[in-house]
């Protein structure tokens, strides 16, 4: 299987992370790349690819300018502010707070933020565009003709939204794909979102649209991140509305029950016929993941990646999350090697 991917993901990197009170080694780190690397190269699966340059310009299609200028400058205005920690938030446009973008960095940190957990270092901006144009890249090697690709993209994206960060993601690497199978002549793209917490990003970028249909099973956002979005009630807007899907599960669940929601899941796929599908594949639904809550087995992605490769569709896997850093290499693999042998 082609797999995109880039030395560039370790520009990002920050010193900590805040989490129960605690600042902590970040659970989204540049271990997780290497160890799916390696579990690629060992299980003979490495036909790497290094990504062509970032096509910023497709990335504005799905975020607003204001906020991809934000990215792209947010280090330099806090350096030049004078701090010398990471770049976190600390106030935010809270209900009834006008909504207008502040010139001081504090403020657009605020304006721009989903969560703080996410820091913003000297080089994750350089790290976020590597990470979306490894998506790019893979994507146009789809459209070419490649039935599968594996987009290895760190940092992750389906938290980032039209105008928002955070999440452990700046831009949205599965959302600009989507976006650039359209624009490279799909009429209909599916973005599945099987990582544990909802794709709120992803969501909010194609809430208003029918020629992207967005399903995600997730952790009940009333007890997981990011608790503000991913209930079921959300079926889109506009020309949107009925092309969108949320399937929240409770603390516990195991692949027998997630299995129920991803049988729904396709049978709306099936039914919307796009031209490809892109997986938002995060594997911290395992049960020995750190921050999440469900019960899945590393078997259960294996028999995941062959019920994908099913729907017989063009299949774009972007990789999201996951931090039980030492089985995620396996976890992942199990995916790709499950699509790969049901074909
Ligand atoms: C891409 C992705 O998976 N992002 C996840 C971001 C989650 N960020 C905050 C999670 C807070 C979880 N708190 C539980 C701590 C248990 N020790
Ligand atoms: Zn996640």
């Amino acid at each position: 299987m082609k797999v995109v991917c880039s030395d560039s993901h370790i520009k990002h990197f920050p010193n900590g992370e805040l989490s129960g009170g605690l600042l902590v080694r970040p659970f989204e780190c540049p271990e997780r790349w290497e160890f799916i690397v390696d579990e690629l190269r060992r299980r003979e699966m490495s036909d790497f690819i290094g990504p062509k340059p970032f096509d910023q310009q497709s990335a504005l299609a799905v975020h607003s300018n204001d906020f991809v200028r934000f990215l792209e400058t947010a280090w330099s205005e806090w350096e030049l502010a004078g701090f010398e920690g990471d770049a976190i938030p600390t106030v935010f446009p809270a209900r009834r707070m006008q909504q207008r973008v502040p010139e001081h960095i504090d403020g657009k940190l605020g304006y721009f933020a989903m969560a703080i957990e996410t820091a913003i270092t000297k080089g994750t901006w350089e790290a976020a565009c590597s990470s979306a144009a490894c998506a790019q890249t893979a994507q146009k090697l789809i459209t070419a003709g490649e039935p599968v690709a594996f987009s290895l993209c760190r940092p992750p994206g389906h938290h980032a939204g039209i105008d928002l960060y955070g999440g452990y993601c700046f831009l949205n690497n599965a959302a600009i794909a989507a976006q650039g199978f359209l624009d490279d002549g799909a009429q209909r793209v599916a973005v599945l979102d099987v990582d544990f917490h909802h794709g709120n990003g992803t969501q909010d970028i194609f809430y208003r649209r029918n020629d992207v249909l967005f399903l995600s099973l997730h952790g009940d956002p009333v007890h997981a991140f990011p608790h503000f979005l991913g209930y079921t009630d959300e079926k889109g807007a506009d020309q949107g509305r009925g092309y969108n899907f949320n399937y929240p599960m409770a603390p516990g669940t195991p692949y027998s029950q997630w299995y129920v929601g991803l049988q729904e899941a396709f049978t709306q796929i099936q039914q919307y016929k796009p031209d490809a599908i892109v997986v938002s594949l995060g594997v911290d639904t395992f049960k020995e993941d750190p921050i999440s809550f469900f019960k899945l087995e590393s078997e259960d992605f294996t028999h995941f990646g062959a019920q994908i490769a099913k729907l017989g569709l063009p299949t774009l896997f972007v990789m999201e999350g996951g931090y039980a850093v030492a089985q995620i290499g396996v976890n992942t693999v199990n995916v790709l090697e499950g699509f790969q042998k049901q074909k």
